[in-house]
């Protein structure tokens, strides 16, 4: 059975994107979302996230009249859901625990939409046995129908998680590019998984079991952060010998099967600093080293603003006739990575925050990519760079954006976070 109706559900980085590129394939896509306000900007063919080229693929979608945005689920072949798995409130120092309420408020809200041989697939990020839970929150709802974990091949109803994998602001290309981990409840559910993936994705789409592709997303993000991790300490060591760390690493990455990342100030975003919680927090005595990156990448904001504090003592030392309420510091870059405008989960931001509260003297913001700043930053100021250069006593680079990488302070001191001052 082909799909000619498919739903989205969960209109952010990952859903809407989904959503363009199936109707950019002549498919009616009836993307939802709970989010009224990003419903209607959508039916309006415009967009409420930054991604390239994303905002041309919505508004062919719409006009051409294969995307609509809703509130209600509708009766379609596959649904999709991608909404966040994000942490349930949890007490500082105690493993965070996954949230699935986003999972469970979606599958009940299809429940009733569903019939005879649709495919759901679950693409959020999430912990092990996830998918098995949805098959069950769906199978609760709909008694009346059968589900792969109860009736196996003959199942009415196929389920798959299907991890996205795509990288923030290249999502358009990954998602065409990128190979594709399928893992139905069953072989049935996996090639039906495929024959809808196939529709736009140019890559292998290589089947496993749903555990299985549940904890390979959590593990592509835990290398990646075990890794960083790896730079990040290394950094700290290099700090305390005196050693360029950004020379070392280089050197190092000479050797043919060495391939060191870079240090920074810590680790931001929705993905990374998230998912490898979902494996300590399944199997705590397991995951030490996953662990203890997690808390090498979450300790490096702090040392950052050790190193902000001891440079304003040295500068009081160097001009005694100052106070600290004399310095000003400067902030470069507030986004949880280069060249993008993604301020969510940063370490700049929650640095910049940290030192806004802690500093007596004036902190100036400097972020290229944006046009004004957050609530969380209420009563603060955005500056160019070059005001910044003139009128700070000490730089504080956070972010490399390409920007930074062209120009630089002359006078004052520098904590530069990412080795380009
Ligand atoms: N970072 C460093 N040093 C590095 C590389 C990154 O400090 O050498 C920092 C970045 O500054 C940023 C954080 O790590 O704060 C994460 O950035 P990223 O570019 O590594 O990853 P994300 O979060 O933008 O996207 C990741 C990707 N996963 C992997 O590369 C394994 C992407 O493919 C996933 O789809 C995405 O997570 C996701 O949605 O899970």
């Amino acid at each position: 059975m082909s799909f000619e109706t498919i739903s989205v559900i969960g209109l952010g980085y990952i859903g809407l994107p989904t959503a363009a590129m199936f109707a950019s394939r002549k498919k009616n896509v009836i993307g939802v979302d709970v989010n009224q306000k990003a419903v209607d900007t959508i039916n309006r063919g415009e967009i409420h996230i930054i991604e390239p080229d994303l905002d041309m693929m919505v508004h062919a979608a719409v006009t051409e009249g294969y995307l609509k945005a809703t509130t209600k689920p509708e009766s379609a072949d596959a649904f999709l859901i991608a909404v966040p798995t994000p942490f349930l409130p949890n007490e500082e120092g105690n493993i965070p625990e996954p949230d699935l309420s986003y999972i469970e408020a979606a599958s009940r809200a299809i429940a009733p939409v569903l019939k005879k041989g649709d495919l759901v697939i679950l693409e959020s990020t999430s912990p092990v046995g996830a998918t098995e839970k949805m098959a069950e929150w769906l199978s609760a709802a709909r008694p009346d129908l059968t589900f792969p974990q109860s009736a196996g091949e003959n199942a009415d109803i196929n389920i798959a998680h299907c991890p996205e994998r795509v990288l923030p602001g290249h999502v358009v290309r990954e998602l065409v590019e990128n190979d594709r981990v399928i893992g139905g409840m069953t072989a049935k559910c996996s090639a039906r998984a495929v024959e809808l993936y196939k529709t736009f994705v140019q890559g292998e789409c290589v089947i496993t079991n749903a555990r299985t592709a549940e904890m390979a997303k959590l593990t592509e993000n835990s290398c990646r952060d075990v890794q960083i991790a790896f730079a990040n300490e290394l950094s700290i060591i290099c700090d305390k010998l005196d050693i360029d760390v950004w020379e070392l690493i280089s050197l190092a990455n000479r050797h043919p099967r060495i391939n060191i990342l870079q240090p920074g100030p810590g680790v931001g975003g929705h993905c990374i600093a998230v998912d490898p919680w979902f494996i300590v927090s399944k199997t705590p005595d397991e995951a030490k080293l996953i662990h203890t990156a997690r808390k090498v990448n979450d300790a490096k904001p702090d040392w950052v603003i050790n190193k902000v504090k001891i440079t304003i003592a040295d500068f009081l030392q160097a001009n005694p006739d100052k106070t600290a309420k004399d310095v000003t510091i400067a902030c470069y870059g507030l986004a949880f990575k280069p060249d993008i405008d993604d301020l969510r989960e940063s370490p700049a931001m929650a640095i910049a925050q940290q030192l806004i509260a802690l500093h007596n003297g004036n902190v100036l913001l400097v972020e290229p990519n944006i046009t004004q700043l957050p609530a969380k930053l209420a009563g603060q100021m955005l500056f160019s760079a070059e005001q910044a250069f003139s009128e700070a006593d000490i730089h504080v680079l956070l972010v490399d954006h390409k920007m930074f990488k062209s120009i630089k302070p002359t006078a004052g001191l520098v904590v530069d976070s990412r080795g380009i001052w």
